[in-house]
């Protein structure tokens, strides 16, 4: 593919080696915060917003088949939930009594199971195509979670192709500090393109043996740089989907903390996530330059453009390269 696609990161690091950027200023606290927005990232609200908000939160999910462009000229017929790959970011705080409607416009039965929830599994479904279905609860654990698709013994290929997504649960009662977020939705993409670039579908025999084509954040394989400045904290909302364990790094910085279930560790140089699973991670751009979100274990999908880059150059990158 197109290896020449390299992202702007590895210039601009390769570029600070030789200190095209020129004067380094001393960190600062920057007063920016709040959800970055950009047409490749899930919408995120927070948890200031989701915590003010009603404690009755209500989704709905709808199931449909849609060809996704993944970026780099390709696209993946895809099963998604409402028309995303990932599906949409379900934010609740906790305590918020939650109601998750699925319904189903696509041509095979599709559930839902969120791990937040703690419930019968029998309420996950599935439904069959033309129906919906809902599921509820009041959720009580703060963290990151999977939502995937529950279709009973063929769930493994479900999930693998599209149907899957992040429900973050904020605490209520333990503010997080002031910082830049967004959510990171690792998965892979089961099949290659064709001649036209397309992935026509799973492939049953590669989803068995958890052998992806692709890697995707995000469900796209091209992403836009993010502004940051010195001093910036920058809260990353983790879910992995897998296959294999996650290997969470941030390039140019550690980990400042990382929080997992109850689990609250610090100055972690890499967090491995496990399929299935989620964790909250924060850095603080320590400097001036540019900065990487990789999964240390799947650097070969660099050239396919899985990095999450951060800019603090505040423009000279641009002019350097
Ligand atoms: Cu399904």
């Amino acid at each position: 593919m197109k290896q020449s696609r390299i992202p702007a990161l590895i210039g601009a690091l390769a570029l600070s080696a030789t200190a095209a950027c020129g004067t380094r200023q001393a960190v600062t606290h920057s007063s920016d915060t709040g959800p970055f927005i950009a047409p490749d990232l899930p919408a995120l609200a927070g948890q200031t917003a989701t915590c003010a908000g009603p404690h009755e939160k209500r989704f709905t999910l709808e199931a449909r088949e849609v060809t996704v462009d993944l970026g780099m000229n390709i696209k993946f017929n895809a099963w998604t939930y409402n028309g995303k790959l990932p599906g949409p970011v379900l934010e609740a705080c906790e305590g918020d009594h939650v109601t998750i409607a699925v319904v189903n416009h696509a041509s095979t039965s599709h559930g839902l199971d969120s791990h937040a929830l703690r419930t019968d599994t029998m309420h996950f479904g599935p439904v069959e195509p033309d129906g919906s279905m809902t599921i509820e609860k009041t959720v009580d654990t703060p963290g990151a979670f999977m939502y995937h698709c529950a279709s009973g013994p063929v769930t493994d290929y479900h999930i693998k192709s599209g149907l899957t997504g992040a429900m973050i649960v904020y605490p209520r009662r333990q503010p997080l500090a002031p910082a830049r977020e967004l959510v990171v939705v690792e998965s892979g993409v089961y099949g290659l393109p064709d001649a036209n670039g397309l992935i026509p579908g799973t492939d049953p025999s590669r989803a068995q043996k958890n052998d992806p084509g692709l890697m995707l954040f995000n469900g796209r394989l091209e992403h836009s740089t993010l502004t940051v400045k010195p001093g910036d904290l920058v809260r990353a909302y983790i879910v992995n989907v897998g296959p294999g364990v996650s290997a969470i790094h941030v390039m140019g910085t550690i980990l400042e903390r990382v929080r997992d279930g109850a689990t609250d560790l610090r100055d972690v140089q890499t967090y491995g996530v496990p399929a299935g699973s989620g964790a909250i991670v924060e850095f603080r751009i320590p400097e001036p330059g540019m900065y990487g979100l990789v999964d240390h274990d799947r650097l070969s999908y660099l050239p396919y453009g899985m990095v999450l880059s951060f800019d603090a150059t505040g423009g000279h990158a641009h002019d350097a390269m």
